[in-house]
């Protein structure tokens, strides 16, 4: 008895505090049996509930330097080891301190593209072949055919403008210092077909690619002649065209008041528009200005860093830097680590000869695995 009598004039003397006396944070924090214990390369989140949180910050620290001033802790670490992790909450009423340990665990994993979430080629002259689709197919069908082919790294190709995938793997592909992936496609020199990259990690922590995209911002981000929040509208043709070049095959209408047609070519007899869509397909996106240029020869030289398919897979050029990724205000953000990669199509460009323009990707190498 004498316990909870002083047990409950603790806590009056605790909430008793006078409305303008500010009472020093209390951290609790559900410590598992055992200590925090993750896997290198998966994120680890610590939820703290405070209370007296009014006018209050954040410090964490891991083994002793600084790296979030947020309320939850967010990290992913990128080797096996003990950390010593240190939470300061500090308010006008006083600075509250919690420090526990945290063991990462070795882990093995794949380096190649694991999961695909979201397959839409915009029309090309490789739709409906690479990957085949018949007229049975549906967006899942093809999303898992698209996931079929990129986990063996195999081709898939993503069509006109806009046309993308979306993919993930079995780990959080990390930050390090310097270049750490390169989505693999079919580039050579003077064939570049270059696919932005957009990067993602799954913040809400539902292993699902439902949270905010961040752009890689290559060398043609801020060129005068790359139009930002670009929108096109392909239109489904009613019947395929009786001429096999028929120059006025798939209409299109953009954001910027152009209109056009995509052509067919005699070389690729299949519709080119994606048989498991609609009457309309609207994509979105940043647009770049195709290299395609004419010599004695068609070519599309490529841009000088940042995309997909646009250098070959074993050029140092194709490489990636998550540090290039900015937010859709063109703010550089510093990610940790990504989770989710979309791939789509920056370019509209074909011509009689060696026809369009579309981003192939074939796979994905984590440069730090
Ligand atoms: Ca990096
Ligand atoms: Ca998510
Ligand atoms: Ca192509
Ligand atoms: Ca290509």
């Amino acid at each position: 008895m004498k316990k909870i009598i002083f047990a409950l004039s603790l806590i009056l003397s605790l909430t008793a505090c006078s409305e303008d006396e500010i009472a020093a944070p209390e951290i609790s924090i559900t410590e598992p049996t055992g200590g925090f214990a993750i896997d290198k390369m998966k994120w680890l989140r610590i939820q703290p509930e405070v209370k007296n949180s009014q006018d209050i910050t954040y410090s964490w620290l891991l083994d002793g330097t600084e790296v979030a001033m947020s309320s939850n802790f967010e990290y992913v670490f990128a080797a096996a080891g003990t950390h010593t992790i240190q939470l300061t909450a500090k308010n006008a009423g006083g600075i509250t301190t919690k420090t526990f340990m945290v063991t990462v665990n070795e882990q093995t994993y794949i380096n190649k593209i694991t999961k695909v979430f979201e397959y839409l080629p915009a029309p090309g002259q490789f739709i409906n072949v690479l990957p085949i689709a018949t007229t049975d197919d549906t967006a899942e069908t093809m999303r898992v055919k698209a996931e079929e082919k990129l986990t063996a790294n195999s081709m898939i190709t993503l069509g006109g403008f806009g046309g993308y995938v979306i993919f993930g793997f079995d780990h959080t592909v990390i930050n390090k210092e310097g270049n750490d992936f390169i989505v693999l496609g079919n580039a050579f020199a003077n064939n570049a077909e270059p696919g932005i990259i957009m990067v993602s990690n799954d913040a809400n922590g539902n292993g699902l690619a439902d949270d905010e995209w961040y752009e890689i911002a290559g060398s043609e981000y801020n060129k005068d002649t790359t139009i930002k929040n670009y929108e096109i509208t392909y239109y489904k043709p009613a019947t395929e065209p009786a001429n096999a070049s028929e120059p006025n095959y798939i209409k299109w209408v953009d954001n910027q008041g152009q209109t056009g047609y995509l052509s067919k070519n005699a070389y690729h007899k299949q519709t080119y528009y994606p048989s498991w869509k609609g009457e309309t397909l609207t994509l979105k996106g940043t647009f770049l200005k195709s290299t395609m240029a004419k010599t004695s020869y068609w070519i599309t030289p490529a841009y000088e860093f940042g995309y997909a398919d646009n250098w070959s897979n074993t050029d140092a050029k194709s490489q990636i830097d998550i540090s290039w990724a900015v937010d859709k205000d063109g703010k550089a953000v510093q990610l940790k680590g990504i989770d989710f990669v979309k791939v789509y199509n920056s370019n509209r460009a074909e011509n009689s000869s060696t026809g369009e323009q579309s981003t192939e990707v074939a796979g994905f190498k984590d440069l730090n695995i």
